[in-house]
């Protein structure tokens, strides 16, 4: 249930080296985890003494061109992360952004009219609601092939139409003016601490993209510390316990009774104050909760 972000970008931008660099996967073209760098969860697991640490991650999917097709793999994502080649010298980042920008326009277009063509063959049986959104969608077409994108369309798209120029879009320049993808994955073969004393301790080019990623999403942070495991997990600003018991398993929400909050820095300071809330309450970011549930 992890968000998802999909690496798009032109080719030779530097996508691959982004994947690996982000999740350590060395295959490409695929999916992998992008752990969510937060110095809280290592002074949680500190306190009760945790066996095993686990940050919270996104999952990331690199597709391998531009073209309708491919780009259509990316309809289920929560965010698009642009790579664009400032390292080369021999192209201009923003024109290659707008580049990019048209090439989703046209893959969304494609799928509108995918969609259309199939959605037609459906309403000749004549079920008012399949009419209904091949009416919808031929409107729709007509407005893109006007020139305007989906993002002027004034009424209510299809929910399937999941397009890609709606999703939140987060770009970084490949090279010495944004981020070294190089330099990054030299650094990522290394053991930690050398890599680490090489940045002089700033963060790294990488979590920051995380968090930036983590920031565009609207994401929150709870967690759950264990000696067993201490856990980092993810929310979307304004869900509920119900929703983070979820996040935990599937069974931890069905069997929910109640749920105890303190906050990270209590917690961790040996001060904390223990609240008792229910399956609305609206989990804040750096709670540390325990659901208690029975089964
Ligand atoms: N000097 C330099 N070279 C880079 C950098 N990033 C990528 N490259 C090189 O550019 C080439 C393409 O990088 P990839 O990560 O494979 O790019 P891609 O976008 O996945 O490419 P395609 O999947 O073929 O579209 C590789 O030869 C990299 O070594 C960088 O920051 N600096
Ligand atoms: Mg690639």
């Amino acid at each position: 249930m992890a968000l998802e972000v999909g690496i798009v970008g032109l080719q030779s931008s530097g996508k691959s080296m982004l994947f690996t660099a982000l999740t350590g996967a060395r295959a490409h073209g695929e999916v992998g985890m992008a752990a969510i760098p937060d110095p809280r969860l290592g002074q949680l697991a500190e306190v009760v003494h945790a066996r095993k640490v686990t940050p919270a991650a996104i999952r990331v999917v690199e597709v391998r061109g531009t073209g309708p097709e491919l780009l259509g793999k990316l309809r289920q994502v929560d965010a698009l992360l642009v790579v664009l080649d400032g390292f080369s010298g021999t192209r201009v980042p923003a024109d290659d952004l707008e580049t990019l920008g048209l090439e989703l326009l046209v893959a969304d277009r494609d799928h509108v009219e995918r969609r259309l063509e199939r959605v037609a063959k459906q309403a000749k049986s004549g079920d008012a609601k399949v009419k209904r959104e091949a009416d919808d969608l031929v409107r729709l077409l007509a407005h893109l092939d006007s020139g305007k994108t989906l993002a002027d369309w004034e009424g209510e798209l299809p929910p399937e139409l999941e397009p890609l120029t709606r999703k939140p879009l987060l770009s970084i320049v490949n090279g010495p003016d944004g981020i070294d993808l190089q330099l990054e994955a030299e650094l990522s073969e290394m053991p930690e601490e050398e890599a680490a004393e090489f940045r002089g301790g700033g963060e790294s080019a990488l979590a920051s993209i995380v968090r930036r990623l983590a920031e565009t999403l609207d994401l929150i942070t709870f967690f759950t510390a264990g000696e067993k495991e201490t856990r980092a997990w993810t929310l979307r600003h304004g869900e509920t316990a119900l929703d983070a018991a979820a996040a935990i398993h599937s069974d931890i929400a069905r069997g929910f009774i109640r749920c105890e909050v303190t906050r990270w820095d209590e917690f961790v300071a040996g001060a904390a104050r223990q609240r008792l809330e229910g399956k609305t309450y609206v989990v804040e970011d750096g709670d540390v909760l325990n659901v208690r549930f029975n089964v």
